[in-house]
C-alpha cells in the first residue's frame, strides 16, 4: 500500500540544494532547454537550475510532459515513479509544481498564450489525479470541515485542489465550492455545513479584493465570529491577508494544512467550556 500524506511528509527526502549547480548539470533536455530560452530573469534561474539538478530525473521528465503539456504523457510518468516508490509530495513538488513554475514564466513573458497553458493545466490534472488517492488518503476521524473556494471572477483551481487533497490527508473533511465561487455560495456553504474553517483562493491581482469583500458578506451575514478564514494564492501575502482581516495566509499546500491544524487548535482551546 502506498504512503498517507503523513508518512509522505515525514520520510520524504530532498537531495539538498547545490548552490554551485549549473544549468549544464540538468539532465533532461528538454527542460534545460526550456529554462535556456526561456527563463531570463537571474533570480529564476537560479532557482530553476537549483530545483532541477535536486530533482530525481523522473520528475525533471514529469515536468518536461508539463511544460509540454502532454497529458498522456504525464499520466503514464506520474503512475511509474508512483510505482517505483517515489513519494508523492517528491512527485507534486519536484515534477508537477515544478513543471508548472515554468509554465507560469512562459506564460508571463507572453512566449505561450491561454490554449497551450491550458493544456498545461490539463497535463497538470493528469498527473494529479494519481497524486489524489495518495494525498487525500488519511484513515482517521476528520479533524474539521473546511470549506474550500476559489474567489468570485477567478478560474484558476489547481493550487485550491492541490490543498484540498492536503487537507484531505492530513484528515480534515473538504466542502469544494470550485471556482468562481460568489460570497453567497460561501455564505450558504457555512450555514449549511456549519464548518469552522473557511479557505479562499485568488491568482488573479484583479480578484485578490474579492476576498476581502467575501469576509466583508460574512460580517453582514453575522457570521465573522463563527469562522476563521485563511487565504492562499500566487499573488496573495501575509501583508494583503491582515489588511484585508483574514485569520491566516498559507504559501503552499503544506502551509495550508499547518495552517489550519493550528487556527482549529486554538479556537478549541478558547472555546469557552
Ligand atoms: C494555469 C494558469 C491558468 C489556467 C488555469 C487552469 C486551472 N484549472 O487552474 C488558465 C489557462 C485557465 C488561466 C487563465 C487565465 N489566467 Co492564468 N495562470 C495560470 C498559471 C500559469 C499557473 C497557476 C497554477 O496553477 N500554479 C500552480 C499552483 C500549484 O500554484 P498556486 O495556484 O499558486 O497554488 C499554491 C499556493 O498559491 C497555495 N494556495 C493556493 N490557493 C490557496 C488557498 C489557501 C486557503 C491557502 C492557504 C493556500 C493556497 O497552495 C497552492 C499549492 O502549493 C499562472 C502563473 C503563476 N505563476 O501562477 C497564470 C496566471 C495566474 N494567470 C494569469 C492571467 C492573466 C490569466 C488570464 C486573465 C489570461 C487571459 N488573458 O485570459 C485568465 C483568467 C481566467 C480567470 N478568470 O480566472 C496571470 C495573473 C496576473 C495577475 N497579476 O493577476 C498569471 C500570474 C500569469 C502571468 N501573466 O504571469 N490561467
Amino acid at each position: 500500500m502506498r504512503t498517507t500524506t503523513r508518512t509522505a511528509i515525514r520520510t520524504a527526502t530532498r537531495t539538498p540544494v547545490d548552490p554551485m549547480a549549473e544549468l549544464s548539470d540538468i539532465k533532461n533536455e528538454i527542460v534545460r532547454r526550456e529554462i535556456e530560452e526561456f527563463v531570463t530573469r537571474p533570480e529564476e534561474i537560479v532557482r530553476n537550475v537549483a530545483l532541477f539538478t535536486r530533482a530525481h530525473e523522473r520528475m525533471q521528465a514529469i515536468a518536461a510532459g508539463i511544460i509540454e503539456g502532454d497529458d498522456e504523457l504525464v499520466d503514464k510518468l506520474t503512475r511509474d515513479a508512483l510505482d517505483a516508490d517515489h513519494e508523492a509530495l517528491e512527485v507534486m513538488d519536484d515534477g508537477l509544481i515544478a513543471g508548472m513554475g515554468v509554465v507560469g514564466i512562459k506564460f508571463r513573458e507572453n512566449f505561450i498564450f491561454v490554449p497551450e497553458v491550458l493544456a498545461c493545466a490539463r497535463a497538470m490534472k493528469a498527473g494529479m489525479n494519481h497524486i489524489e488517492p495518495i494525498l487525500s488518503a488519511s484513515g482517521v476521524d476528520p479533524i474539521a470541515k473546511v470549506i474550500m473556494g476559489t474567489v468570485k471572477g477567478d478560474l484558476h483551481d489547481i493550487g485550491k485542489n492541490l490543498c484540498i487533497m492536503m487537507l484531505r490527508g492530513a484528515g480534515f473533511e473538504v466542502v469544494d465550492l470550485g471556482v468562481d465561487t460568489s460570497p453567497d455560495a460561501f455564505i450558504d456553504a457555512i450555514e449549511e455545513h456549519r464548518a469552522p474553517i473557511v479557505g479562499m483562493s485568488a491568482l488573479l491581482t484583479t480578484t485578490m479584493p474579492n476576498m476581502g469583500k467575501t469576509i466583508e458578506a460574512f460580517v453582514d451575514a453575522g457570521l465573522r465570529d463563527q469562522v476563521l478564514v485563511m487565504v492562499g494564492g500566487a499573488p496573495v501575502t501575509q501583508e494583503f491577508a491582515d489588511d484585508m482581516g483574514a485569520d491566516g495566509y498559507g504559501k503552499d499546500a503544506l502551509a495550508c494544512v499547518a495552517l489550519a491544524k493550528k487556527l482549529i487548535t486554538e479556537k478549541r482551546r478558547n472555546a469557552p467550556p
